[in-house]
């Protein structure tokens, strides 16, 4: 290879082309004649232990990664979701999970490129300046082909699990009209004809019966709020002149908490309130409790009748 540069350089109407193309050799091999070093490069030999342990590196963190994402018992292995308290619960989970371990890999990939690139390519003593490489079609198509692959991915997975979690069954006998308003909420039981009311000052409690799937159509009588139970892996807006609906089905008794995940105004944060997953003796009892308290029929726009008030 050298002769044949040093033939090309000689004849002078051999344009740059041709030089170029003569030297494109392993840059080390070419640095190591050019400072009359000899051709059997130790370093070359020492670099296989070194790319080997970087490869293990890379693999345990992979693998960590992939294995902190296979428990739900633990907030680690959950990546930061609260242990899910619905049916649905579980498919965004896994939703959660398998875009962080997607970008896990992606990550792992790209910065184990970045440091391999960055020690085994590092500038060595004698290195002259190296061969620069242009228009090189198959790296830019697998430039352009590989964050196609992924995002086709990750818009499959979510636009699939979306679809299942935001279909509305036909066959609903248990919803709730939440109202979202400035600054609480109401909750309307439509089919017992019962409601409750919070303040900012005064958290309201949404009742449900355990294993009894519930719809939620959310309302709003001012401006844009968001209904999330965080325990319930489900948020949506509540926004005015609309009626934005899903369906849960809490399976674990207990109480969560709910909160505003839309900033609507000063007393925003304020916007809390409680959900109570129980029996359904427990919810028959309270739905009438609600009932013998005079809170009968429901409240549109979030607020009490005040008395002498039409
Ligand atoms: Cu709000």
């Amino acid at each position: 290879m050298i002769y044949l540069l040093q033939h090309a350089q000689s004849e002078q109407s051999q344009g740059f082309a041709v030089v170029f193309k003569q030297i494109d050799v392993p840059r080390r091999e070419h640095a190591q004649h050019a400072c009359g070093a000899s051709p059997e490069d130790k370093s070359l030999v020492k670099k296989t232990p070194r790319r080997a342990r970087i490869g293990s590196l890379l693999a345990i963190i992979a693998g960590t990664v992939l294995l902190s994402g296979c428990s739900n018992d633990t907030e680690l292995g959950r990546i930061g979701f609260p242990a899910p308290a619905t049916q649905e619960g579980p498919r965004m989970l896994s939703l959660w999970q398998g875009s962080w371990i997607a970008a896990g890999i992606v990550g792992v990939l790209v910065w184990g490129l970045l440091i391999w690139a960055i020690v085994v390519y590092r500038r060595r003593e004698g290195d002259t300046y190296p061969a620069q490489t242009r228009y090189n079609v198959p790296i830019e198509i697998a430039y352009t082909i590989a964050p196609l692959i992924m995002i086709l991915g990750l818009f499959y997975f979510t636009a699939r699990d979306q679809a299942i979690l935001t279909k509305v069954s036909a066959d609903n006998t248990h919803s709730v009209n939440v109202v979202g308003w400035r600054w609480s909420w109401a909750f309307n039981y439509t089919e017992e004809g019962a409601y409750d009311v919070g303040t900012p000052g005064e958290r309201p409690v949404l009742w449900l019966p355990v294993d009894e799937k519930v719809k939620f159509v959310l309302t709003s009588p001012d401006v844009i709020h968001s209904f999330w139970v965080p325990a319930f892996l489900m948020k949506m807006d509540v926004v005015p002149g609309r009626h934005n609906t899903f369906e849960v089905t809490p399976n674990k008794l207990g109480t969560y908490a709910g909160k505003c995940a839309e900033l609507c105004g000063v007393d925003h944060s304020r916007m809390l309130f409680e959900v109570k997953v129980v029996t359904r003796a427990e919810y028959d009892a309270h739905i009438a409790d609600l009932k013998l308290r005079g809170q009968v029929g429901s409240l549109d726009n979030g607020r009490s009748p005040i008395a002498g008030e039409s």
